[in-house]
């Protein structure tokens, strides 16, 4: 059973998420990745989300592009969290797609994290610190990433 559930609305968004898959394999998170779409195939959105959510996935993270819905739609269908990661747009380099994600009206919140991989990125990162409030051992691997990151900077040299 995937503890964290990402979808996203087109497998042209995959190249982006990866980095979220990456990161949650790296924390040895069950996951799953499929694409599927707020508008394109509602129904077995639908179908899917309610599906995941009563066998116990615990996060979903929706990304998606444009005019993207697909967060909100996923929202609407459970009551656990919901990540949304906006994609770079063609037209508008993604503000579109951050602005359909982060305005929801009040009462069915996206948590919604930076446009592109940064946010596919910090989506796997804020699910699994989520995970790690009940999971002491996932907590621990979260604070040694964040030591490994620290001693990454620290031991930057310049020329
Ligand atoms: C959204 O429209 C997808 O999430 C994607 O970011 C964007 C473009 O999709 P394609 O036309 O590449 O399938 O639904």
């Amino acid at each position: 059973m995937p503890l964290v559930a990402v979808v996203m609305g087109s497998k042209s968004d995959w190249e982006v998420m990866r980095a979220a898959d990456e990161m949650l394999t790296r924390f040895g998170v069950p996951h799953e990745c499929r694409v599927l779409s707020a508008h394109r195939t509602p129904a077995e959105l639908e179908a899917w989300v309610k599906e995941r959510a009563a066998e116990g996935t615990e996060v979903f993270i929706a990304a998606a592009g444009g005019a993207a819905h697909l967060a909100g739609v996923v929202a609407a269908h459970t009551v656990a969290p919901v990540l949304g990661v906006p994609m770079e747009s063609a037209s508008l380099k993604g503000l579109d797609s951050l602005l359909s994600m982060a305005q929801m009206p009040a009462g069915v919140p996206v948590g919604t994290l930076a446009i592109g991989k940064a946010g596919a990125t910090n989506a796997a990162l804020l699910a699994v610190a989520i995970l790690a409030t009940s999971r002491p051992p996932l907590k621990e691997q979260l604070v040694a990433f964040r030591r490994e990151q620290a001693a990454k900077v620290l031991g930057e040299t310049l020329q």
